[in-house]
């Protein structure tokens, strides 16, 4: 999100005000690459009302009493706004429906104190615990309702990692959907059982962070997307948070076929309200809207801030709805029935999570400043000010799992001669300064826009700041009699070496928002690539040069290179710990020294070489003020889709991670749960009528629309009111009916009965059939050591010729599950599913998903990781073998 309101947010307002106004008179530039031939967002209108299923009939019940109430002016009024945090809507007092509360971010409340830093989502992925995933977001609910937040503008499941430079993946949970939605979908659950509404994001294919943004002077880049591949990998983990239940959804930055996320009428009308059913609220990213009436009628439900920046200045108290949406609907452009049918999804999602009892807290902080007393409305000029920050302790005992969390994301990915763990007596020497916290302070760099000392979390609106820090090199001196820290990345002199002494060496890689440059990298690591910051791996060579027994750790966003220095005979051991948060230390060294084994798994491949990815899946820039192009011509093919197609092995695969125990997989079964298949799913029930229907959708009165009498503005807030003449004006227009807004082709106001793909939250039920169960036996063959293992289950289809035609990777992750610590020689038994749409895939010409061939043979392999696969069990014979050659 756009970086406007940070700890030093009023300055940083003030300097956008000053600056902007330059560009005012400025044409804005309008050129654009053209969108490669045969890709288009198709138009479909009009937005699907929601209300329609189940789950969310007790919500809408209530929201259509209250909507049927409203002014035109107080349901306008809730779908835009200004206040203390980080995006505020509107509320309408006379009827008690408070303004809502949005912030960041993915891994705790931003930019305020007395919280948990949580480890990132891209830790969170490496735990492969659903458990966990769960746990993480309950803390983190907890903790926004603590302080009166409504929204958590998270989780991320969108940047997928498709271009692993990308400067947010680490927001997500790893560069596979299945492991993404997963992740994100028990971080819905978690967080909404809180009562806080879930904000599933960045709606769709933003991938990159470099001209992710419309400006006055040019165009957000473009990811063209072919249908299947929209399907199978970037929706799969939205339709899980839909399914889920999710709250909200936020649109990108970005466009998709050469057409704006925020008002991609196909994108939000067609897939997201229609096919996959979703009742909550669509709001856009922080200034990426571009338009007034053309994003209402493509389904758009609520403008953050509320301000504009697309095609005017921003924080001037202009704003392309409020005022404007008021008269838009006077005057006839907007139908009264699309207002109607954004605040009742507002006021809906509120009621599902229960936010109109009277214990949900009101904010107890402020994003704009520290201060016990500051500006109520900061976007204003001039605000009233009052008590902000109550400085409210949301943490409870959430250090547990934030710890928990940082330590089972531990991925040991290399072990010679089991060096690791070493002892506590061990002669420890410690190089790197991401050993240790930012010496200026643990948070002493805005959104943490540098890389200074211990990596704990990327940059940007995705960060929090930290209550504390629990480094590795405190926690190791707490540990370790004998620990000797050199403070640097350039390796210093150090006396010759024992053949006891252990050299740990801290290297670390970051990313984050493109708000802030950071070494050169904007956002994305366009200038540091994937090699590790701060000259790292000549740390480790020299390290490796003078120590005969080398630990390397690794903060990272994403993955590194690591062929300068891992065959290396002295580097004995490599462990990746993510980005661990606050709790960075001893959930470290209890691994390194033997408590606990570690159980991370890596949620994306490391490559040999860059160059080993396809070429589509590098960083888009352009000198020209042109709009950029980039085409998803690797189609499904990414990370380790794309390595296995190609036969090119990985220096280590995805899924990959070690443990001190050593695990076996056995007694397999498969059983077919819900009978055999047919080819197309169970046709989905008819779109049941909407409850708005019931909300009066004439042209409202024009007094409706009036500012109260007296009323005293104040300049910059945003106003859903209208003078009397122009409100009387706007209405004249809207009742002769004569001037017509120029409605883009294909325009309906003719409900639709919805795709044959739909029918539920998600899509259509029998999509979420489980079609197979199998259990696996998972032994700790070892007599050491106790540990946690990862059962993965990937599933590979059979060849094209007998899959309908259809080309598929040679496997993709579908399920996966973690065990309890196992003692050696103990055992238990994991359970994993395919449902029906795990075994289908995406024919865009049925507009449907098929099994193209039931009876055919699909292999399900399960195994550690994407490249230790012995044990296959197949869908044909419903037999299983335990030691059969892996697929790849
Ligand atoms: C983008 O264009 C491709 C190619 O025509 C099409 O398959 C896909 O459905 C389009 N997607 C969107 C979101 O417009
Ligand atoms: C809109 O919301 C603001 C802020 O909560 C409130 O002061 C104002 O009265 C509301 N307007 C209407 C029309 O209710
Ligand atoms: C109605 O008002 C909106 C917002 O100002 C404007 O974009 C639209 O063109 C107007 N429509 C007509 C028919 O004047
Ligand atoms: C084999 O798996 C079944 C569950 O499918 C379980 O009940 C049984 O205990 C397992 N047997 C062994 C020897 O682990
Ligand atoms: C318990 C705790 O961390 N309290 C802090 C809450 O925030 C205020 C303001 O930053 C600090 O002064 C308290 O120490
Ligand atoms: C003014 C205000 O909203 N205070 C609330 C802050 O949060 C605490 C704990 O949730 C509530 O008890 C207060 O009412």
């Amino acid at each position: 999100m756009f970086n406007w309101e940070s700890p030093s947010g009023l300055r940083g307002l003030a300097l956008l005000s000053l600056l902007l106004p330059s560009l005012v008179s400025a044409t804005p530039l309008d050129l654009r690459d053209p969108v490669p031939a045969g890709y288009a967002s198709p138009p479909y209108y009009p937005a699907p009302y929601g209300g329609w299923i189940d789950e969310w009939g007790d919500a809408y019940e209530k929201a259509v009493a209250m909507v049927s109430r409203m002014t035109i002016a107080e349901k306008v009024n809730i779908t835009a706004g200004t206040g203390r945090c980080v995006g505020n809507t509107g509320s309408v007092p006379r009827l008690g429906f408070p303004s809502l509360c949005l912030q960041d971010g993915p891994l705790g409340v931003r930019t305020t104190d007395n919280i948990t830093a949580f480890p990132a989502g891209i830790t969170t992925g490496a735990t492969w615990s659903k458990e966990l995933m769960y746990q993480r977001g309950v803390a983190m609910g907890q903790e926004f309702r603590g302080k009166g937040a409504n929204f958590y503008l998270g989780p991320s499941i969108g940047s997928l990692g498709r271009q692993p430079r990308g400067g947010r993946n680490w927001e997500g949970f790893g560069s596979d959907p299945v492991l993404q939605a997963v992740a994100g979908a028990e971080t819905i659950k978690g967080v909404q059982e809180q009562g806080v509404i879930a904000t599933l994001k960045h709606y769709i294919a933003n991938e990159q962070e470099i001209y992710r943004m419309y400006n006055p002077l040019q165009q957000a880049y473009s990811s063209n997307i072919d249908d299947r591949t929209l399907h199978e990998l970037y929706l799969w983990p939205f339709a899980e948070g839909v399914r889920a239940g999710t709250g909200a959804i936020m649109t990108a930055y970005n466009a998709v076929n050469g057409s704006a996320c925020s008002q991609n009428a196909y994108l939000i009308n067609g897939i997201l309200k229609d096919e996959l059913g979703f009742q909550g609220l669509v709001m856009t990213d922080w200034l990426a809207q571009i338009s007034g009436v053309a994003s209402a009628l493509a389904g758009l439900d609520m403008s953050m801030p509320g301000d504009t920046f697309g095609n005017n200045i921003p924080l001037f108290g202009y704003s392309n709805w409020m005022y404007e949406l008021t008269r838009s609907v006077l005057n006839g452009s907007v139908p009264a029935d699309r207002v109607n049918d954004m605040a009742t999804r507002v006021v809906a999602t509120w009621y599902k999570m229960g936010q109109d009892s009277p214990d949900y807290p009101p904010p107890n902080f402020s994003s704009n400043t520290a201060d016990r007393v500051g500006p109520l409305y900061p976007g204003a000029l001039f605000s009233p000010s009052g008590v902000v920050n109550e400085y409210v302790n949301v943490q409870a005992d959430h250090k547990t799992v934030a710890k928990q969390v940082a330590q089972e994301a531990i991925t040991l990915l290399k072990n010679d001669d089991n060096f690791l763990p070493i002892k506590t007596s061990a002669p420890l020497f410690v190089f790197g300064t991401d050993a240790q916290a930012d010496p200026k302070g643990i948070n002493s760099c805005t959104d943490k826009s540098c890389n200074r000392g211990l990596l704990g979390m990327g940059w940007g609106s995705g960060s929090a700041n930290y209550p504390y820090l629990d480094d590795p090199i405190s926690s190791l001196k707490r540990k370790a009699p004998s620990v000797t820290y050199y403070n640097t990345d350039s390796f210093p002199k150090v006396a010759a070496s024992k053949d006891s002494d252990v050299a740990i060496v801290f290297i670390n890689s970051d990313s984050g928002e493109n708000s802030y440059t950071v070494d050169n990298n904007h956002g994305d690591r366009d200038a540091s690539g994937l090699s590790a910051w701060h000259n790292g791996d000549e740390l480790v060579k020299k390290a490796a040069a003078a120590y005969s027994n080398v630990v390397v750790v690794v903060h990272t966003v994403g993955p590194i290179i690591m062929e300068p220095w891992i065959d290396l005979p002295s580097v004995k051991s490599v462990l990746v710990a993510h980005l661990p948060g606050q709790e960075a230390g001893d959930s470290l060294t209890e691994v390194l020294f033997g408590e606990v084994s570690p159980s991370g798994h890596l949620p994306y491949s490391i490559p040999v070489s860059e160059s080993d990815y396809p070429d589509s899946a590098a960083i888009k820039s352009s000198p020209k003020l042109s709009q950029i192009q980039d085409t998803y011509s690797e189609g499904l093919y990414i990370d380790y889709r794309h390595l296995n197609k190609a036969g090119v092995k990985p220096r280590f695969a995805f899924g990959h991670g070690l443990s001190y125990a050593s695990f076996s997989f056995s007694n397999v079964t498969i059983s077919q749960t819900a009978g055999k298949l047919s080819t197309a799913p169970p046709a989905r029930p008819s779109k049941p009528a909407s409850p708005i229907v019931a909300i009066d959708d004439s042209l409202p009165p024009a007094a409706e629309a009036y500012y109260p009498a007296g009323f005293s503005k104040i300049w910059r807030y945003l106003y859903s009111w209208l003078d009397k003449g122009e409100a009387d004006a706007a209405h004249a227009i809207g009742a002769a009916g004569t001037k017509k807004y120029p409605y883009p082709a294909g325009y309906s106001t003719s409900q639709k009965v919805g795709p044959t793909a739909g029918g539920s939250s998600g899509g259509n039920a029998a999509l979420w059939d489980v079609a197979y169960t199998l259990s696996v036996t998972v032994t700790n063959e070892g007599t050491t050591a106790s540990g946690k293992a990862v059962a993965q289950a990937y599933l590979q289809f059979p060849g094209a010729s007998d899959n309908g035609g259809f080309d598929t990777p040679v496997i993709q992750l579908r399920d996966f599950a973690k065990s309890d610590t196992l003692a050696p020689g103990k055992s238990t038994t994991l359970q994993l599913q395919l449902t029906r749409k795990d075994v289908s895939v995406w024919d865009t010409t049925a507009q449907n998903w098929l099994v193209p061939n039931p009876g055919g043979r699909y292999g399900v392999w399960i195994g550690q990781a994407s490249d230790d696969l012995s044990v296959v069990c197949y869908t044909d014979t419903l037999d299983c073998e335990e030691s059969a050659q892996g697929p790849v």
